[in-house]
């Protein structure tokens, strides 16, 4: 099948990096190509650092979305018409193209979904509330976003099991031995962050999940923070469920992803009814269609994955290692300008981070530090950041966390410290 957005529409752009040169030599050339960056916000530039909320989208995923407006809507796998057709095919390349990147052994295990949230209240509801019985066990960690952590509260309550927590230690670590202690005959599923969005934080997710399959326990990745900072592929991870959402990963909001094995899927109820994951339907009975689509009830969003299935060809293109490489390099230089700051203090000091800091700066609140910073153009983001569990942990109402991405340049950075320096001494 071929690939609904390919890398021609990427390198029919000036700004198409080469994958041989340090990432930081064409920091200028890539920046060219997310027009929003050039921005200005109270008479400043934009410095755009609330990447973990959402990040910005190249030229190349705003072209992809445009041109599939103006040349291929239809909609998908119904109609014989030429563009039904074409649309059907930009529909499944973008499967395709999601397949590769997770290195997903089969098109059939890749379902669309509206994001990191749709996905997990999928599989606690199709994988988990058939299975679960009162007394079972599901295992989440301290450092979960609420979407990993409100489906399964919800799953306990249908089925009477109970969610149990993996500790964290006071770097934003997660607790490996406590983690191990908690299995029991009755864990039924893991459910864990690979990146925390509230301190950045990586965890150890292959060894979580070989912990919990020796245990015969299946294993849910929220990879929402994860994929725009490094590559996954599901078969090395050996991983049963993996999701993302697309707005993270430089692509549209309302898309996003469930990886799920190919052998849990095809025991899993679909979860929706609706056209498109039916085969035939009758008052007698219906039977369901297969794999991926009887988890896809209804039209589903087409733009949305051309969009993404775009934008994931442009981060292959600049390429996952050297994004890395440069994001450590922007975490490194944060983190050392930031702990020179009178008064701040890093919230999450984990060995493995993704390019994220999450502070606290005494006597003055986040949301206040958040609303001086705009002043200056620069955008944050403030508050519980949909972890609250994680600042009931450091005793905190909220922090100030500033989140890279590749775009970003080390005089951001100088940007942000010196504002804060500014909020710090204006209250001090
Ligand atoms: N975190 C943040 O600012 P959705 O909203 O479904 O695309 O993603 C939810 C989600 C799930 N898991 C993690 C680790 C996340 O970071 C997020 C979204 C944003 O941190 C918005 S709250």
């Amino acid at each position: 099948m071929s690939n609904a957005i390919t890398l021609s529409s990427l390198t029919a752009s000036p700004v198409a990096p080469s994958v041989a040169q340090p990432l930081e030599t064409q920091l200028d050339r890539i920046r060219a190509d997310f027009p929003i960056l050039s921005t200005s916000v109270h008479g400043k530039p934009l410095v755009y650092l609330d990447n973990g909320a959402s990040s910005q989208r190249p030229t190349a995923v705003i072209d992809a979305l445009s041109d599939y407006a103006r040349h291929t809507h239809a909609n998908v796998h119904r109609g014989v018409h030429y563009l039904s057709q074409k649309a059907t095919d930009a529909f499944e390349g973008a499967r395709e193209t999601v397949r590769q990147f997770l290195n997903a052994k089969s098109c059939k295990e890749i379902v669309f979904v509206r994001g990191t949230t749709e996905a997990i209240n999928l599989v606690a509801q199709s994988y988990g509330r058939p299975r679960l019985q009162p007394g079972d066990e599901i295992i989440v960690s301290h450092l979960e976003h609420h979407a990993n952590i409100v489906p399964w509260q919800m799953l306990a309550q249908q089925t009477g099991a109970q969610v149990k927590v993996a500790p964290i230690n006071e770097q934003g670590e997660l607790q490996m031995d406590a983690l191990a202690a908690l299995f029991t005959q009755r864990t039924r599923i893991l459910a864990l962050t690979h990146v925390s969005n509230a301190l950045g934080s990586v965890f150890p997710i292959r060894e979580c999940i070989t912990l919990a399959h020796q245990h015969g326990v299946p294993v849910l990745i929220d990879g929402a923070q994860a994929v725009p900072h490094t590559a996954v592929d599901v078969q090395a991870l050996d991983c049963d469920f993996y999701v993302f959402s697309g707005h993270k990963l430089f692509g549209p909001s309302g898309i996003g992803v469930l990886y799920g094995r190919e052998s849990l899927l095809q025991a899993m109820p679909p979860w929706q009814g609706g056209g498109d994951m039916i085969l035939s339907v009758s008052f007698t009975g219906t039977t369901y269609n297969e794999l991926p689509y009887r988890f896809e009830a209804g039209t589903p969003n087409i733009e949305g994955a051309v969009g993404l299935a775009a934008a994931i060809s442009y981060v292959n293109a600049i390429g996952l290692d050297r994004i890395g490489a440069w994001e450590s390099q922007l975490l490194s230089y944060a983190t050392e300008k930031l702990s020179q700051i009178d008064g701040l203090r890093i919230i999450g000091t984990a060995k493995h981070k993704a390019s994220l800091v999450s502070f606290v700066v005494d006597g003055v609140h986040a949301h206040d530090l958040g609303t001086i910073l705009d002043q200056d153009g620069i955008a944050i983001r403030t508050g519980h950041h949909c972890a609250m569990p994680v600042m009931e942990f450091f005793g905190l109402s909220a922090t100030a966390r500033a989140s890279f991405a590749f775009y970003n340049t080390k005089a951001e950075i100088d940007a942000l410290v010196s504002s804060v320096s500014g909020a710090a001494a204006l209250f001090r």
